[in-house]
């Protein structure tokens, strides 16, 4: 008599596909109830003589031993298995990992979002600039400390013909004053670069200006557009104060605080009304146009909103931190 061999691992791979109780039972009856093969093979034996008879009848208690003992333990198991860890083909699968939008992306789209829905123009810039479209045409004096070493990174040396990382987006405004035709309601995204580095500071950092010229555009017209814009950003009433400041390219210049909890006022952006000497440079005429500018340094605006203590979380390529900002 031949007794098929692999039987018994042909039931130990059907066995590992059961998934309830009841698939479990119409399996063991496969390998072992009356029409299973090891049952009806006992039947069989009589047509043997009695000494092949012995042998087979052996062979076979053995494969049906064996076969019992496989199917109680793998019951077993079954039984174990809970109703929570049982598979539930309805789960939907793992989502793709397709990493997460940057805070600093997210909190200048927040920034841009709004400008747009007023009709600003976008225009980002070039980070590398001469001395004359980063602080002489922005109406800096031969020497103010913003022009030296230690400020501003210089690309070879300081000579006015080279060349200098932008310390902030302003060029781009210059540079869009004297292309675009006016009216000019432009915003200039972009990264900047200042040799400063502690917990609030960094030497690349991401700010966002604001640029308006227009005839007749008043600082009330600026105050307008700020305290709603600062209300859209936080999405809440804002106690907004303007304290008088100065920068060389406008003037009046005013730093705008908010209140910010129980920690009083907090510096959020500074801005005036365009310099006429700014205005000139950029060959408009100051009887007919006037312009109010602004400006705020996005990885503080995301601390904020965020509540982020270490200005270098943004920067450390750290995934944990980053992946806090999927939605
Ligand atoms: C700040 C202050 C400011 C401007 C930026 C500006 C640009 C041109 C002309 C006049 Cl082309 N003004 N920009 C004006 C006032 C303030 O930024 O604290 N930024 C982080």
């Amino acid at each position: 008599m031949q007794i098929p061999q692999d039987l018994i691992d042909t039931a130990k791979l059907k066995l590992k596909s059961v998934q309830s109780e009841a698939e479990f039972f119409q399996l063991r009856a496969q390998f072992l109830g009356k029409k299973s093969y090891v049952i009806s093979a006992f039947a069989s034996l009589k047509s043997l003589d009695p000494k092949e008879k012995v042998l087979a009848a052996k062979e076979l208690n053995i494969l049906k031993e064996k076969l019992h003992a496989i199917f109680e333990e793998a019951l077993e198991v079954i039984q174990n298995i809970d109703e929570v860890s049982a598979l539930d083909v309805t789960l939907p699968s793992d989502p793709y990992l397709v990493g997460a939008e940057h805070p600093i992306s997210k909190v200048a789209e927040r920034v841009i979002s709004y400008f747009s829905a007023l009709n600003y123009q976008v225009f980002s810039g070039n980070e590398i600039e001469t001395d004359y479209f980063n602080f002489e045409a922005l109406n800096f004096p031969e020497n103010h400390p913003a022009r030296q070493m230690h400020d501003t990174f210089y690309i070879k040396s300081k000579s006015k013909s080279e060349y200098l990382l932008r310390t902030h987006t302003s060029n781009s405004q210059i540079h869009s004053m004297l292309r675009e035709p006016l009216p000019l309601y432009m915003l200039s995204p972009g990264r900047v670069y200042r040799c400063d580095s502690d917990t609030t500071h960094l030497p690349m950092f991401t700010q966002i200006e604001g640029l308006v010229v227009d005839e007749n555009v008043t600082f009330g017209d600026l105050k307008g557009i700020i305290i709603n814009f600062l209300e859209y950003f936080f999405d809440e009433k804002m106690e907004v104060r303007f304290r008088p400041s100065y920068f060389p390219f406008t003037e009046p210049s005013a730093e705008v605080d908010i209140k910010f909890g129980d920690n009083g006022w907090l510096e959020i952006l500074g801005c005036g009304m365009v310099h006429p000497n700014v205005l000139t440079n950029c060959n408009i005429d100051t009887k007919k146009y006037r312009g109010f500018a602004f400006g705020m340094g996005i990885e503080r605006l995301a601390m904020l909103r965020y509540g982020v203590q270490d200005i270098r979380e943004f920067y450390s390529s750290n995934l944990d931190f980053l992946n806090q900002f999927t939605s």
